[in-house]
């Protein structure tokens, strides 16, 4: 079984931050309406929907993602890179309280979780403008003892790791060779975006089914011939934003063991104490 946090989007999105668009007039109406229509796919598909309310005074807090990561063994609390960000974490920890032990990433570093991506016991993470190095190291020292290994990709033209590159099947990415290298993927086969459709790296892997945005249809050829099974999900209104679908969740397995059994860690050093 499978949980994912949510968050409404706030009434203040037109305020969002903006780095690789220029701001378009954004129909929150809409967008709520999609984002309502992307948790109905996501309760859909089995998983239970824990929607936490919309807040008026973070623009950004429906991508919920960027505000932690969650792992099988423990939740790593995110500081996000954007100042205007780094509040949305609280209510987020919280939610994650009764179902993870919590890690949290501490000044002067910044992670922000769409940089984050994991495939098995391997995560990468993106140097991007919003995830540092000592966001990096830390996240490294979390995960050492459970085992998990971090590895560094670098990114061009892109806000986050995962607007260039997500996980389509056990051992395929949907990749934009065009903003992060192949090389940067030992072991894993690749399902290339059409070159037409830039922002199209960004799908939704549930147990069985990958939820995509059918705004880029050439791409979304090139995953339903290769066998996935595609479930179209729109979130155009808040792509003005400069978010997607991994954005708009928190997806993480409700029946790992006991948080309470897992081993207790220190948080690691600031990296100002290294
Ligand atoms: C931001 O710039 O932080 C938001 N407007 C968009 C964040 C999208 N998050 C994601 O791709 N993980």
């Amino acid at each position: 079984m499978h949980i994912a946090i949510t968050r409404g989007v706030s009434p203040s999105l037109e305020r969002c931050e903006l780095t690789h668009l220029q701001r378009a007039p954004i129909d929150f109406d809409v967008a709520c309406a999609q984002h309502r229509a992307y948790e109905g796919a996501l309760a859909a598909c089995g998983v239970e929907v824990r929607a936490l309310p919309a807040e008026a005074s973070l623009p950004d807090s429906v991508f919920v993602e960027d505000t932690a990561i969650v792992f099988d063994q423990c939740a790593v609390i995110a500081r996000p890179g954007a100042a205007s960000r780094q509040s949305e974490s609280i209510a987020i920890a919280e939610a994650l309280a009764p179902y993870r032990k919590l890690f949290h990433v501490q000044s002067p570093g910044t992670i922000d979780g769409g940089d984050v991506l994991r495939v098995g016991s391997r995560v990468f993470v993106g140097r991007s403008t919003r995830t540092n190095r000592a966001g990096v190291e830390q996240l490294r020292a979390i995960l050492l003892p459970f085992e998990i290994t971090v590895h560094e990709a670098e990114i061009r033209g892109c806000l986050h790791l995962k607007s260039a590159v997500t996980q389509v099947a056990d051992d395929t990415l949907l990749i934009n060779p065009a903003w992060v290298d192949k090389a940067e993927f030992p072991n894993l086969k690749f399902i290339e975006v059409d070159p037409s459709e830039s922002s199209a790296a960004n799908a939704l892997l549930l147990n069985n089914a990958l939820l995509y945005q059918p705004r880029f249809p050439k791409t979304l050829n090139r995953l339903a011939a290769a066998g996935l099974r595609v479930v179209p999900v729109d979130l155009s209104e808040l792509g003005k934003a400069e978010g997607a679908l991994t954005c708009c969740s928190l997806l993480f397995a409700s029946d790992t063991r006991d948080h309470e059994e897992m081993p207790d860690i220190q948080p690691p050093m600031d990296a100002n104490e290294r």
